[in-house]
């Protein structure tokens, strides 16, 4: 009777100790979850901030299929697609990497600069598209003015400029 008793209590007492185990383990789960989602949260409602207004995107989004003189932009390949952002002075603030052998399914194609902040706001600047050459590269068109200030004034982020002679369309997104 005695022993029944002893091995009841300890078989309570051990599983006590599992139950235990599984609260504690059930509050860790728990207090994981918490924090992961906290973290998610934070990590959504961290908006960068900029000093300056600042181009994170530009987009090509149509070229001219081929040049002034009729031709395709590249003998045996496809055109290779790079931008400079210039001012009335040629000047140039930005330069891109470049796009190789860019088919037709491909556009838009997206230049990310990296923080291309624009200090002058009110600077006038184009957007020149080239194809790139081994010897002197090929200029398919050039968009703009546009300024920071004239995006801004505009609202939205995301400004899009046409230039019919050329067939080419660009857009740029500003942070500010
Ligand atoms: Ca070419
Ligand atoms: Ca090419």
């Amino acid at each position: 009777m005695i022993s029944t008793l002893r091995w009841a209590l300890g078989s309570f007492k051990r599983n006590k100790l599992k139950v235990h185990g599984m609260v504690r383990y059930m509050i860790i789960l728990l207090l994981i979850l918490l924090l992961f989602v906290c973290g998610c949260e934070l990590f959504e409602e961290e908006e960068e901030t900029y000093d300056y207004p600042t181009i994170t995107k530009i987009k090509i989004i149509k070229i001219p299929a081929a040049n002034e003189d009729g031709y395709a932009w590249d003998d045996l390949s496809l055109p290779d697609i790079y931008c400079l952002v210039t001012d009335e002075q040629n000047n140039i603030y930005y330069t891109s990497s470049t796009w190789q052998d860019v088919g037709n399914s491909e556009y838009p194609v997206t230049l990310n600069p990296e923080n291309f902040e624009l200090k002058d706001s009110e600077r006038e600047l184009y957007i020149e598209v080239y194809d790139e050459d081994l010897t002197s590269d090929d200029l398919i068109g050039e968009v703009g003015p546009f300024s920071a200030q004239l995006i801004m004034d505009d609202s939205s982020n995301v400004y899009t400029m046409e230039n019919y002679t050329w067939t080419l369309e660009v857009s740029v997104t500003l942070k500010w």
